[in-house]
């Protein structure tokens, strides 16, 4: 069992802050959004036999479902909705926060974050002097951390990393190659590979 994350909700999250919504509230409307970006994924994939399944499927009946059919889509944003840590304007836990977090507890074979760049660079590659960024092959969740520039993934994520029981490497590729994502789930090292605080068995 594999799973896969993606983010954007950029523009909800700029609307509802013109709103001066607290985090609290932005936290379960960015997940309604992500759950509906995945509507409509399983709807594209669904002469795949792909189907969205809700989060109460994933937590009890994600087996019976992936014995069926080859993948399931499911919303990654985790529900900590009101309960989000107040601190920051946006919800730190996001999907990739969420993605991590189900995989290490059920035990998944791998995580892989899809991206729309080809993985972690040393500077945002789209920002100002982005040509100069260089794509790191090779890191862990402790490094990260420590990186002060602009990252694709939610810094929440290296603290839950951190403590991961199962998951030992996360991969991140870039969803607008064609190829990637499948070299990723064959095992192949593509992208960026983040080391986490899982021991080897
Ligand atoms: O609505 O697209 O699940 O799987 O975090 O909660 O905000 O809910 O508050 O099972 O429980 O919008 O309704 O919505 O995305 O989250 O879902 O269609 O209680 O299947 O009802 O943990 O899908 O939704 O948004 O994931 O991420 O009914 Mo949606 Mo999301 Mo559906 Mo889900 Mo939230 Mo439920 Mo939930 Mo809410």
């Amino acid at each position: 069992m594999n799973f896969l994350t993606n983010n954007h909700y950029q523009h909800l999250y700029s609307v509802a802050l013109d709103l001066g919504l607290p985090v609290g509230s932005l936290a379960p409307l960015a997940a309604s959004e992500a759950g509906q970006n995945g509507h409509i994924l399983a709807t594209l994939l669904a002469p795949e036999g792909v189907s969205y399944v809700e989060k109460p499927t994933v937590a009890n009946q994600l087996a019976i479902h992936l014995a069926a059919t080859r993948a399931v889509v499911a919303s990654a944003f985790p529900p900590y909705h009101n309960h989000e840590f107040p601190g920051a304007r946006l919800p730190p836990h996001r999907c990739d926060v969420g993605a991590f977090l189900l995989a290490d507890a059920l035990g998944a074979a791998g995580l892989t974050i899809v991206e729309d760049v080809d993985g972690v660079f040393s500077a945002d590659p789209n920002g100002p002097g982005g040509d100069k960024a260089e794509l790191i092959a090779e890191t862990s969740y402790a490094d990260l951390a420590k990186h002060d520039g602009t990252l694709p993934l939610d810094r929440a994520l290296f603290d839950v990393m951190a403590n991961a029981r199962h998951i030992e490497r996360v991969q991140v590729v870039n969803g607008l190659k064609s190829g990637k994502l499948t070299a990723a789930l064959r095992g192949q090292h593509v992208g960026t590979v983040i080391k986490t605080g899982a021991q080897p068995a």
